[in-house]
Protein backbone atom coordinates (compact mmCIF):
# COMPACT_ATOMS: atom_id res chain seq x y z
CA UNK A 1 0.00 0.00 0.00
CA UNK A 2 1.33 3.77 -0.35
CA UNK A 3 3.04 4.26 2.30
CA UNK A 4 0.41 7.70 3.09
CA UNK A 5 -3.03 5.72 2.53
CA UNK A 6 -5.10 6.68 5.14
CA UNK A 7 -5.95 4.10 7.33
CA UNK A 8 -8.71 5.03 10.06
CA UNK A 9 -12.19 4.68 10.51
CA UNK A 10 -15.45 6.20 10.66
CA UNK A 11 -18.99 7.19 12.52
CA UNK A 12 -21.71 9.82 12.15
CA UNK A 13 -22.80 12.65 14.35
CA UNK A 14 -26.29 11.72 15.12
CA UNK A 15 -25.09 7.62 15.83
CA UNK A 16 -22.64 8.54 18.66
CA UNK A 17 -22.27 12.37 19.35
CA UNK A 18 -25.83 12.37 21.76
CA UNK A 19 -26.44 15.41 23.43
CA UNK A 20 -29.30 15.93 21.14
CA UNK A 21 -30.20 19.52 22.62
CA UNK A 22 -27.46 20.19 24.45
CA UNK A 23 -25.32 23.49 23.58
CA UNK A 24 -27.83 25.15 21.40
CA UNK A 25 -28.20 22.51 19.52
CA UNK A 26 -31.81 22.24 17.41
CA UNK A 27 -33.98 18.86 16.39
CA UNK A 28 -32.75 16.87 13.43
CA UNK A 29 -34.44 14.77 11.36
CA UNK A 30 -32.26 11.62 13.72
CA UNK A 31 -34.01 13.10 16.26
CA UNK A 32 -37.79 12.14 16.22
CA UNK A 33 -36.88 8.50 14.54
CA UNK A 34 -37.24 5.63 16.83
CA UNK A 35 -35.34 2.36 16.22
CA UNK A 36 -36.76 -0.89 16.33
CA UNK A 37 -34.62 -4.39 16.74
CA UNK A 38 -34.85 -6.48 13.61
CA UNK A 39 -37.96 -6.77 11.56
CA UNK A 40 -39.58 -4.09 13.59
CA UNK A 41 -40.95 -0.67 11.35
CA UNK A 42 -39.10 2.14 12.10
CA UNK A 43 -41.10 5.05 13.45
CA UNK A 44 -40.89 8.80 12.67
CA UNK A 45 -42.30 11.26 15.21
CA UNK A 46 -42.92 15.36 14.46
CA UNK A 47 -41.75 16.21 17.07
CA UNK A 48 -39.52 14.69 19.90
CA UNK A 49 -41.98 12.64 22.37
CA UNK A 50 -42.08 12.85 25.94
CA UNK A 51 -41.39 9.60 28.15
CA UNK A 52 -40.07 7.89 24.88
CA UNK A 53 -36.69 6.24 24.86
CA UNK A 54 -34.60 7.30 21.78
CA UNK A 55 -31.20 5.47 21.48
CA UNK A 56 -29.91 8.34 19.48
CA UNK A 57 -30.54 11.37 21.81
CA UNK A 58 -27.74 9.93 24.02
CA UNK A 59 -25.99 7.50 21.60
CA UNK A 60 -22.00 6.59 23.02
CA UNK A 61 -22.13 10.49 24.08
CA UNK A 62 -18.94 11.12 22.29
CA UNK A 63 -20.31 14.77 22.72
CA UNK A 64 -18.94 14.47 25.92
CA UNK A 65 -16.19 11.55 25.81
CA UNK A 66 -13.95 12.73 22.41
CA UNK A 67 -11.22 12.89 24.30
CA UNK A 68 -11.04 9.61 25.80
CA UNK A 69 -12.58 7.91 22.05
CA UNK A 70 -9.87 10.30 19.90
CA UNK A 71 -6.98 8.95 21.91
CA UNK A 72 -8.10 5.10 21.63
CA UNK A 73 -8.19 6.14 18.06
CA UNK A 74 -4.81 7.53 18.43
CA UNK A 75 -3.58 4.54 19.79
CA UNK A 76 -4.63 1.98 17.41
CA UNK A 77 -2.67 4.73 14.68
CA UNK A 78 -5.30 6.22 13.15
CA UNK A 79 -4.08 8.28 10.65
CA UNK A 80 -7.48 9.57 9.96
CA UNK A 81 -11.09 9.48 11.01
CA UNK A 82 -14.01 10.00 9.14
CA UNK A 83 -17.15 12.01 11.46
CA UNK A 84 -19.32 13.95 10.50
CA UNK A 85 -20.88 17.72 11.26
CA UNK A 86 -24.43 18.05 12.65
CA UNK A 87 -26.05 20.59 11.23
CA UNK A 88 -28.26 21.59 13.77
CA UNK A 89 -25.30 22.25 16.01
CA UNK A 90 -23.90 25.22 13.41
CA UNK A 91 -27.64 26.16 12.56
CA UNK A 92 -30.38 24.74 14.96
CA UNK A 93 -33.20 25.45 12.65
CA UNK A 94 -31.67 26.08 9.16
CA UNK A 95 -32.60 29.06 8.67
CA UNK A 96 -31.29 30.95 11.34
CA UNK A 97 -29.27 34.35 11.07
CA UNK A 98 -26.35 33.02 12.68
CA UNK A 99 -24.51 29.88 13.36
CA UNK A 100 -24.38 28.90 17.09
CA UNK A 101 -21.01 29.73 18.54
CA UNK A 102 -20.89 26.76 20.57
CA UNK A 103 -21.85 24.10 18.21
CA UNK A 104 -18.88 25.71 16.09
CA UNK A 105 -16.46 25.48 19.04
CA UNK A 106 -17.28 21.88 19.73
CA UNK A 107 -16.12 20.88 16.68
CA UNK A 108 -12.95 23.30 16.60
CA UNK A 109 -12.08 21.12 19.97
CA UNK A 110 -12.74 17.74 18.45
CA UNK A 111 -10.90 18.51 15.27
CA UNK A 112 -8.17 19.99 17.57
CA UNK A 113 -7.96 17.19 19.48
CA UNK A 114 -7.49 15.21 16.38
CA UNK A 115 -4.62 17.19 15.08
CA UNK A 116 -2.55 16.87 18.18
CA UNK A 117 -2.34 13.24 17.58
CA UNK A 118 -1.53 13.40 13.82
CA UNK A 119 -5.06 12.14 13.01
CA UNK A 120 -6.23 13.74 9.76
CA UNK A 121 -10.19 14.77 9.75
CA UNK A 122 -12.31 13.22 6.88
CA UNK A 123 -16.01 14.98 7.63
CA UNK A 124 -18.82 14.68 6.06
CA UNK A 125 -21.45 17.71 6.02
CA UNK A 126 -24.70 15.55 5.89
CA UNK A 127 -25.08 12.06 7.04
CA UNK A 128 -28.75 11.07 7.89
CA UNK A 129 -29.62 14.17 9.31
CA UNK A 130 -30.77 17.87 8.91
CA UNK A 131 -33.02 20.47 11.19
CA UNK A 132 -36.19 18.91 11.16
CA UNK A 133 -37.43 22.99 10.84
CA UNK A 134 -36.63 22.87 7.38
CA UNK A 135 -38.48 19.54 7.17
CA UNK A 136 -42.16 21.45 8.57
CA UNK A 137 -41.28 25.10 7.43
CA UNK A 138 -39.97 24.57 3.98
CA UNK A 139 -40.84 20.40 2.81
CA UNK A 140 -37.68 19.30 3.41
CA UNK A 141 -35.28 18.79 -0.24
CA UNK A 142 -38.60 19.60 -1.90
CA UNK A 143 -37.92 23.00 -2.09
CA UNK A 144 -35.24 25.17 -3.87
CA UNK A 145 -34.52 27.37 -0.85
CA UNK A 146 -32.94 24.19 1.27
CA UNK A 147 -30.04 24.17 -1.19
CA UNK A 148 -29.56 28.22 -0.49
CA UNK A 149 -29.76 27.00 3.22
CA UNK A 150 -27.28 23.49 2.64
CA UNK A 151 -24.59 25.83 0.95
CA UNK A 152 -24.47 28.58 3.11
CA UNK A 153 -23.80 26.12 6.34
CA UNK A 154 -21.57 24.54 4.03
CA UNK A 155 -19.50 27.84 3.74
CA UNK A 156 -19.26 28.56 7.35
CA UNK A 157 -18.32 25.61 8.45
CA UNK A 158 -15.15 25.61 5.35
CA UNK A 159 -14.48 29.15 6.19
CA UNK A 160 -14.13 28.35 9.83
CA UNK A 161 -12.13 24.92 9.67
CA UNK A 162 -10.25 25.69 6.28
CA UNK A 163 -7.06 25.72 8.14
CA UNK A 164 -8.10 22.09 9.72
CA UNK A 165 -9.88 20.00 8.05
CA UNK A 166 -8.44 19.06 4.44
CA UNK A 167 -10.78 15.95 3.06
CA UNK A 168 -14.74 16.55 3.37
CA UNK A 169 -17.75 14.64 2.09
CA UNK A 170 -20.70 16.19 0.72
CA UNK A 171 -23.81 14.12 1.24
CA UNK A 172 -23.43 10.51 2.98
CA UNK A 173 -25.16 7.57 0.50
CA UNK A 174 -26.60 9.94 -1.52
CA UNK A 175 -27.69 8.02 -4.02
CA UNK A 176 -29.66 5.92 -0.98
CA UNK A 177 -32.66 8.54 -1.69
CA UNK A 178 -33.26 6.81 -5.27
CA UNK A 179 -33.46 3.64 -3.50
CA UNK A 180 -34.92 3.83 -0.24
CA UNK A 181 -39.25 3.47 -0.28
CA UNK A 182 -39.17 5.97 2.30
CA UNK A 183 -35.91 8.50 2.58
CA UNK A 184 -36.37 9.58 6.11
CA UNK A 185 -32.48 9.28 6.35
CA UNK A 186 -31.35 10.77 3.30
CA UNK A 187 -34.16 13.65 2.93
CA UNK A 188 -36.29 14.21 5.38
CA UNK A 189 -38.83 12.79 2.64
CA UNK A 190 -42.40 11.01 3.40
CA UNK A 191 -44.42 11.27 0.49
CA UNK A 192 -47.71 12.15 0.63
CA UNK A 193 -50.81 10.16 -0.10
CA UNK A 194 -51.50 12.02 -3.30
CA UNK A 195 -47.74 13.06 -4.10
CA UNK A 196 -46.27 12.22 -6.93
CA UNK A 197 -43.40 9.98 -5.43
CA UNK A 198 -41.13 9.88 -8.62
CA UNK A 199 -41.36 13.32 -8.93
CA UNK A 200 -40.47 14.39 -5.70
CA UNK A 201 -37.47 11.80 -5.03
CA UNK A 202 -35.95 13.11 -8.67
CA UNK A 203 -35.89 16.66 -7.79
CA UNK A 204 -35.11 16.49 -3.98
CA UNK A 205 -32.10 14.21 -5.69
CA UNK A 206 -31.40 17.11 -7.76
CA UNK A 207 -31.52 19.84 -5.59
CA UNK A 208 -29.07 17.60 -3.22
CA UNK A 209 -27.06 17.58 -6.02
CA UNK A 210 -26.86 21.35 -6.72
CA UNK A 211 -26.42 21.63 -3.34
CA UNK A 212 -23.17 19.34 -3.16
CA UNK A 213 -21.88 21.11 -6.88
CA UNK A 214 -22.69 24.92 -5.32
CA UNK A 215 -20.32 23.50 -2.39
CA UNK A 216 -17.69 21.99 -4.00
CA UNK A 217 -17.28 25.00 -5.96
CA UNK A 218 -17.37 27.19 -2.45
CA UNK A 219 -15.31 24.89 -0.87
CA UNK A 220 -12.10 25.01 -3.89
CA UNK A 221 -12.91 29.00 -3.22
CA UNK A 222 -11.99 29.36 0.06
CA UNK A 223 -9.02 26.92 0.37
CA UNK A 224 -7.56 25.35 -3.53
CA UNK A 225 -6.10 22.57 -1.13
CA UNK A 226 -9.33 21.37 -0.02
CA UNK A 227 -9.90 17.49 -1.26
CA UNK A 228 -13.98 16.90 -1.48
CA UNK A 229 -15.45 14.04 -2.86
CA UNK A 230 -18.59 12.10 -2.79
CA UNK A 231 -19.87 9.45 -0.47
CA UNK A 232 -22.16 6.47 -2.90
CA UNK A 233 -24.16 3.29 -1.60
CA UNK A 234 -22.49 0.95 -3.83
CA UNK A 235 -24.63 -2.07 -3.31
CA UNK A 236 -22.72 -4.37 -6.16
CA UNK A 237 -25.22 -6.48 -7.73
CA UNK A 238 -24.39 -9.82 -9.88
CA UNK A 239 -26.19 -11.16 -12.80
CA UNK A 240 -27.65 -14.73 -11.01
CA UNK A 241 -27.02 -16.98 -14.22
CA UNK A 242 -25.63 -16.20 -17.76
CA UNK A 243 -28.39 -15.55 -19.33
CA UNK A 244 -27.76 -12.45 -21.29
CA UNK A 245 -30.93 -11.10 -20.05
CA UNK A 246 -29.41 -11.32 -16.51
CA UNK A 247 -27.34 -8.88 -17.41
CA UNK A 248 -29.74 -6.47 -18.53
CA UNK A 249 -31.39 -6.55 -15.76
CA UNK A 250 -28.73 -6.62 -13.81
CA UNK A 251 -27.46 -3.04 -15.40
CA UNK A 252 -30.62 -1.88 -14.46
CA UNK A 253 -30.26 -2.12 -11.03
CA UNK A 254 -26.58 -0.81 -10.94
CA UNK A 255 -28.27 2.33 -12.34
CA UNK A 256 -28.51 4.28 -8.90
CA UNK A 257 -24.96 3.77 -8.32
CA UNK A 258 -24.03 5.57 -11.37
CA UNK A 259 -26.52 8.20 -11.69
CA UNK A 260 -24.91 9.98 -8.84
CA UNK A 261 -21.60 9.19 -9.94
CA UNK A 262 -21.91 10.29 -12.96
CA UNK A 263 -23.13 13.85 -12.14
CA UNK A 264 -20.98 14.17 -9.40
CA UNK A 265 -17.80 13.12 -10.69
CA UNK A 266 -18.87 14.03 -14.51
CA UNK A 267 -21.03 17.05 -14.19
CA UNK A 268 -23.87 15.92 -15.88
CA UNK A 269 -27.16 13.60 -16.45
CA UNK A 270 -25.64 10.80 -18.91
CA UNK A 271 -27.64 8.23 -20.67
CA UNK A 272 -27.24 6.26 -17.77
CA UNK A 273 -29.02 8.47 -15.33
CA UNK A 274 -32.00 9.66 -18.23
CA UNK A 275 -32.14 5.68 -18.27
CA UNK A 276 -33.27 5.31 -14.30
CA UNK A 277 -35.15 8.65 -14.75
CA UNK A 278 -37.75 6.94 -17.29
CA UNK A 279 -37.51 3.71 -15.15
CA UNK A 280 -38.62 5.82 -12.48
CA UNK A 281 -41.24 7.69 -14.06
CA UNK A 282 -40.56 11.03 -12.98
CA UNK A 283 -39.41 14.89 -13.94
CA UNK A 284 -36.65 16.99 -12.95
CA UNK A 285 -37.40 20.76 -13.46
CA UNK A 286 -34.04 22.57 -14.27
CA UNK A 287 -33.04 26.29 -13.09
CA UNK A 288 -31.70 28.33 -15.68
CA UNK A 289 -27.67 27.73 -14.63
CA UNK A 290 -28.10 24.48 -13.04
CA UNK A 291 -25.92 22.61 -16.05
CA UNK A 292 -23.40 25.13 -15.29
CA UNK A 293 -23.52 24.64 -11.60
CA UNK A 294 -23.38 20.61 -12.09
CA UNK A 295 -20.30 20.89 -14.35
CA UNK A 296 -18.07 23.28 -12.34
CA UNK A 297 -18.79 21.21 -8.77
CA UNK A 298 -17.54 17.86 -9.55
CA UNK A 299 -15.85 16.06 -6.79
CA UNK A 300 -12.39 15.33 -6.10
CA UNK A 301 -12.37 11.69 -5.21
CA UNK A 302 -15.20 8.88 -4.50
CA UNK A 303 -16.06 8.58 -1.30
CA UNK A 304 -18.27 4.88 -0.90
CA UNK A 305 -19.45 2.47 1.53
CA UNK A 306 -19.08 -1.06 0.60
CA UNK A 307 -21.08 -3.99 2.85
CA UNK A 308 -22.50 -6.31 0.78
CA UNK A 309 -23.67 -7.68 -2.58
CA UNK A 310 -26.48 -9.68 -4.07
CA UNK A 311 -27.43 -11.30 -7.68
CA UNK A 312 -30.15 -9.92 -9.72
CA UNK A 313 -32.35 -12.24 -12.41
CA UNK A 314 -35.12 -11.69 -14.66
CA UNK A 315 -36.94 -15.32 -12.72
CA UNK A 316 -38.06 -14.29 -9.56
CA UNK A 317 -36.01 -14.31 -6.69
CA UNK A 318 -36.94 -16.95 -4.28
CA UNK A 319 -34.95 -15.01 -1.15
CA UNK A 320 -34.30 -11.18 -0.74
CA UNK A 321 -31.35 -9.82 1.30
CA UNK A 322 -30.07 -6.79 2.17
CA UNK A 323 -31.22 -3.87 3.72
CA UNK A 324 -33.03 -0.57 2.01
CA UNK A 325 -30.38 -1.89 -1.20
CA UNK A 326 -32.16 -5.37 -1.54
CA UNK A 327 -31.37 -8.24 -3.87
CA UNK A 328 -31.15 -12.12 -4.29
CA UNK A 329 -29.67 -14.90 -2.26
CA UNK A 330 -26.20 -15.51 -3.96
CA UNK A 331 -25.27 -19.34 -2.84
CA UNK A 332 -21.75 -19.13 -2.85
CA UNK A 333 -21.89 -16.10 -0.26
CA UNK A 334 -22.44 -16.47 3.75
CA UNK A 335 -24.55 -13.92 5.46
CA UNK A 336 -24.97 -11.70 8.46
CA UNK A 337 -27.12 -12.43 11.65
CA UNK A 338 -29.05 -9.26 9.76
CA UNK A 339 -29.16 -10.75 6.31
CA UNK A 340 -26.11 -9.09 5.00
CA UNK A 341 -24.15 -11.57 2.37
CA UNK A 342 -20.57 -11.50 3.41
CA UNK A 343 -18.27 -10.56 -0.23
CA UNK A 344 -14.76 -9.42 0.11
CA UNK A 345 -14.23 -9.89 -3.34
CA UNK A 346 -16.84 -8.25 -4.37
CA UNK A 347 -15.22 -5.12 -2.52
CA UNK A 348 -12.13 -6.15 -5.26
CA UNK A 349 -14.30 -6.01 -8.17
CA UNK A 350 -16.39 -2.56 -6.94
CA UNK A 351 -13.37 -0.69 -6.59
CA UNK A 352 -12.31 -1.73 -10.31
CA UNK A 353 -15.80 -0.73 -11.74
CA UNK A 354 -15.83 2.32 -10.12
CA UNK A 355 -12.40 3.11 -11.19
CA UNK A 356 -12.83 1.99 -14.66
CA UNK A 357 -15.83 4.42 -15.33
CA UNK A 358 -14.48 7.50 -13.25
CA UNK A 359 -10.42 7.32 -13.40
CA UNK A 360 -10.49 9.36 -9.82
CA UNK A 361 -9.64 8.12 -6.53
CA UNK A 362 -11.44 6.33 -4.22
CA UNK A 363 -11.78 6.16 -0.59
CA UNK A 364 -13.75 3.40 1.02
CA UNK A 365 -15.19 5.39 3.63
CA UNK A 366 -17.31 2.57 4.90
CA UNK A 367 -17.68 -1.71 5.47
CA UNK A 368 -17.73 -3.55 8.75
CA UNK A 369 -19.57 -6.48 10.26
CA UNK A 370 -22.78 -6.01 12.51
CA UNK A 371 -22.24 -8.49 15.13
CA UNK A 372 -22.95 -8.97 18.72
CA UNK A 373 -20.33 -9.08 20.59
CA UNK A 374 -19.79 -10.63 24.28
CA UNK A 375 -18.15 -9.68 27.02
CA UNK A 376 -16.39 -12.41 28.67
CA UNK A 377 -15.72 -12.45 32.85
CA UNK A 378 -12.49 -10.87 32.65
CA UNK A 379 -13.39 -8.33 30.57
CA UNK A 380 -12.04 -9.13 27.25
CA UNK A 381 -14.18 -9.08 24.43
CA UNK A 382 -13.09 -11.73 21.27
CA UNK A 383 -14.55 -10.98 17.63
CA UNK A 384 -12.68 -13.29 15.33
CA UNK A 385 -15.91 -13.05 12.90
CA UNK A 386 -14.88 -9.18 12.40
CA UNK A 387 -11.39 -9.77 12.26
CA UNK A 388 -11.93 -12.56 9.73
CA UNK A 389 -14.18 -9.59 7.67
CA UNK A 390 -12.02 -7.15 7.69
CA UNK A 391 -8.89 -9.16 6.73
CA UNK A 392 -10.85 -10.70 3.47
CA UNK A 393 -12.23 -7.29 2.65
CA UNK A 394 -8.33 -5.83 2.98
CA UNK A 395 -7.30 -8.43 0.63
CA UNK A 396 -9.73 -7.28 -1.55
CA UNK A 397 -8.38 -3.89 -1.49
CA UNK A 398 -4.85 -4.90 -2.23
CA UNK A 399 -6.04 -7.05 -4.80
CA UNK A 400 -7.23 -4.11 -6.28
CA UNK A 401 -4.58 -1.81 -5.20
CA UNK A 402 -1.14 -4.26 -6.06
CA UNK A 403 -2.75 -6.57 -8.84
CA UNK A 404 -5.17 -4.16 -10.75
CA UNK A 405 -3.03 -0.74 -9.78
CA UNK A 406 -6.54 1.19 -8.77
CA UNK A 407 -6.07 4.67 -7.03
CA UNK A 408 -7.42 3.77 -3.43
CA UNK A 409 -6.83 6.82 -0.82
CA UNK A 410 -7.84 4.98 2.60
CA UNK A 411 -9.71 2.69 4.34
CA UNK A 412 -12.37 3.44 7.52
CA UNK A 413 -14.10 0.57 8.87
CA UNK A 414 -17.47 1.52 9.91
CA UNK A 415 -18.43 2.15 13.62
CA UNK A 416 -15.21 2.22 14.58
CA UNK A 417 -16.33 2.53 18.06
CA UNK A 418 -19.58 1.09 18.80
CA UNK A 419 -22.29 3.25 18.25
CA UNK A 420 -26.15 3.03 17.12
CA UNK A 421 -27.32 1.67 14.30
CA UNK A 422 -28.74 3.42 11.35
CA UNK A 423 -30.94 0.93 9.92
CA UNK A 424 -32.36 -0.40 13.33
CA UNK A 425 -31.75 1.81 16.01
CA UNK A 426 -29.77 -0.99 18.07
CA UNK A 427 -26.75 -1.02 20.16
CA UNK A 428 -26.30 -4.21 19.71
CA UNK A 429 -25.18 -4.25 15.98
CA UNK A 430 -21.96 -3.68 16.95
CA UNK A 431 -19.12 -2.78 14.51
CA UNK A 432 -16.65 -1.53 16.62
CA UNK A 433 -13.02 -2.12 17.59
CA UNK A 434 -13.71 -0.31 20.39
CA UNK A 435 -16.76 -1.63 23.15
CA UNK A 436 -18.99 0.57 24.46
CA UNK A 437 -21.02 -0.54 27.64
CA UNK A 438 -24.60 0.40 26.87
CA UNK A 439 -27.40 -2.19 25.39
CA UNK A 440 -30.47 -1.32 23.16
CA UNK A 441 -32.94 -0.26 26.34
CA UNK A 442 -30.28 2.10 26.83
CA UNK A 443 -28.52 0.50 30.22
CA UNK A 444 -24.92 0.68 30.36
CA UNK A 445 -21.97 2.61 31.70
CA UNK A 446 -20.63 4.24 28.62
CA UNK A 447 -16.88 2.36 29.75
CA UNK A 448 -15.20 1.83 26.77
CA UNK A 449 -12.84 -0.93 26.37
CA UNK A 450 -11.03 -3.16 24.09
CA UNK A 451 -12.17 -5.89 21.43
CA UNK A 452 -9.28 -8.60 20.04
CA UNK A 453 -9.82 -6.67 16.93
CA UNK A 454 -8.67 -3.25 18.32
CA UNK A 455 -5.44 -4.83 18.55
CA UNK A 456 -5.39 -6.77 15.27
CA UNK A 457 -6.25 -3.47 13.47
CA UNK A 458 -3.64 -1.41 15.50
CA UNK A 459 -1.16 -4.07 13.47
CA UNK A 460 -2.68 -4.06 10.42
CA UNK A 461 -2.04 -0.16 10.56
CA UNK A 462 1.34 -0.54 11.67
CA UNK A 463 2.60 -2.52 9.38
CA UNK A 464 0.84 -0.49 6.23
CA UNK A 465 -1.59 -3.93 5.97
CA UNK A 466 1.16 -5.97 5.36
CA UNK A 467 0.83 -8.43 8.29
CA UNK A 468 -3.04 -9.70 8.32
CA UNK A 469 -2.63 -12.10 10.64
CA UNK A 470 -3.93 -12.64 14.31
C1 LIG B 1 -24.60 3.00 6.16
C2 LIG B 1 -24.72 4.33 6.86
C3 LIG B 1 -24.15 4.38 8.23
C4 LIG B 1 -24.16 3.08 8.99
C5 LIG B 1 -23.99 1.85 8.16
C6 LIG B 1 -24.31 0.53 8.84
O1 LIG B 1 -25.63 2.84 5.26
O2 LIG B 1 -24.07 5.36 6.13
O3 LIG B 1 -24.69 5.49 8.89
O4 LIG B 1 -25.05 3.01 10.01
O5 LIG B 1 -24.70 1.89 6.97
O6 LIG B 1 -25.70 0.33 8.84
P1 LIG B 1 -26.51 -0.12 10.11
O7 LIG B 1 -26.23 0.92 11.14
O8 LIG B 1 -27.92 -0.17 9.70
O9 LIG B 1 -25.95 -1.45 10.47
Amino acid sequence: MNKNFLWGGATAANQCEGAWNVDGKGPSIADVELGGKRGTPRVIHDSVQPDTYYPSHEGIDFYHHYKEDIALFAEMGFKCYRMSIAWTRIFPNGDDAEPNEAGLQFYDDVFDELLKYGIEPVVTLHHYEMPLALVKKYGSWRNRKVVDFAVRYAKVVFERYKNKVKYWLTFNEINAILISPRPWHQAGLVYGPDENAADTKLQAAHHQLIASALSVKAGHEINPDFKIGCMLIYHLSYPYTCNPEDQIVNREKMLPQFYFGDVQVRGYYSNTCQRLIDKIGGKIVMEPGDEEILREGVVDYIGFSYYFSSVESVEPMKEMVGNIAKGGRNPYLQITDWGWQIDPTGLRTTLNQLYDRYQKPLFIVENGVGAVDTVEEDGSIHDPYRIEYLRKHIQGIKGAVEIDHVDVMGYTPWGCIDLVSAGTGEMEKRYGFIYVDKDNKGNGTLARSRKDSFFWYKKVIATNGEDLED
